[in-house]
């Protein structure tokens, strides 16, 4: 299951108090050294697109708590940060305004800062007190409810009616090992691969309707609106290319007319299961759609490397 949408609390780390302690020399006075400052936390993306879901089961973050000052005026270790990985795409809303849309492989961004440690006594050493015999306790680290959204970014998002070889397309593509089957809805969830740097992502497929919520429509819609370019997948075997376009094609403009504005390549998949004579017919009706249209088979190297040389 992809999870897209969960609220989690998150906490920078406790200061460590500060302590209370002498030299043992009499007379050498105060040597109680300052609490640690609380662990900070982060947020850092990954290309995983399943690194929300353990936010399900932890959906409390806490930084670790800074250490209470030791003696000889040595400060108190500072609690580590916790980093949380997200996915590529996820956008933190915190009371529903947008805190941060995280949009860059390994960029961190602060989140939280944990709170300062407590000053020792010694801090508190004066020429009127040259005893003082307390101390500061830390400060709690900051807090936060968040809701994190996913929307999956993408350089690239092979679309199309169901059982059109999206999957199929993005493994030969890339390293992504997404199920293929000779049956639609083989893709529940999207995939992601990478080629060359650049991120492809196989939205499952997408039937008529789709746009008012038939199929999984708007789970999958939503996915596409960040993807800037889109690889509309037709089967050659198609009785007819250009009304399967249509269909795709009505469904992303009535959902949200600029996925329909986005930029749009068409591949004329499976290539090898039909007659020369017929793709070339087929290539032709597809030509009314003035896109770039590019007869592509998992079975033909050289179609792939075609594809390739367009994409990077
Ligand atoms: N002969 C041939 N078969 C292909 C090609 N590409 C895909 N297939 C087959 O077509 C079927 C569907 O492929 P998938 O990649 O699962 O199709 P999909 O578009 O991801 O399907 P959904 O996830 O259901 O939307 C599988 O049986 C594939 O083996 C191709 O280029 N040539
Ligand atoms: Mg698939």
């Amino acid at each position: 299951m992809l999870v897209d949408e969960v609220e989690i609390t998150i906490k920078g780390g406790h200061g460590g108090k500060g302590r209370v302690a002498f030299y043992s020399k009499m007379g050498a006075g105060p040597s109680g050294g300052d609490g640690g400052k609380g662990g900070d936390v982060y947020v850092q993306a990954t290309s995983d697109l399943y690194a929300l879901n353990k936010f399900l089961s932890q959906p409390e973050c806490k930084a670790w708590d800074g250490q209470m000052g030791g003696n000889n005026r040595k400060t108190g270790a500072e609690g580590e940060d916790l980093t949380l990985i997200m996915p590529l795409g996820t956008t933190i809303y915190d009371q529903e305004s947008k805190v941060i849309e995280i949009n860059e492989l390994n960029k961190k961004e602060l989140l939280v800062k944990g709170g300062l440690g407590g000053r020792g006594n010694t801090f508190f050493k004066s020429s009127s007190n040259t005893t003082p015999r307390f101390a500061q306790s830390g400060l709690p680290g900051e807090e936060r409810k968040l809701t994190l959204k996913l929307q999956l970014i993408a350089d690239f998002g092979l679309i199309g009616l169901p059982n059109t070889g999206k999957s199929s397309i993005l493994n030969e593509l890339t390293n992504a090992q997404a199920k293929i089957g000779d049956y639609p809805f083989t893709t529940l969830e999207p995939n992601l691969g990478m080629l060359n740097g650049k991120v492809i992502a196989d939205i499952p497929g997408l039937i008529e309707g789709a746009s008012e919520g038939r199929g999984l429509g708007h789970k999958f819609l939503k996915h596409i609106e960040k993807v800037r370019l889109l690889l509309h997948c037709i089967s050659s075997e198609s009785d007819n290319p250009l009304k399967e376009y249509k269909i795709i094609r009505d469904e992303l403009k009535k959902f949200n007319p600029k996925l329909w504005e986005k930029e749009e390549i068409i591949l004329l998949t499976k290539s090898d299961l039909i007659e020369k004579i017929n793709l070339e017919k087929k290539l032709k009706s597809l030509a009314k759609t003035k896109k770039k249209i590019l007869p592509v088979s998992i079975h033909n190297w050289d179609s792939l490397q075609i594809l390739i040389k367009v994409l990077v």
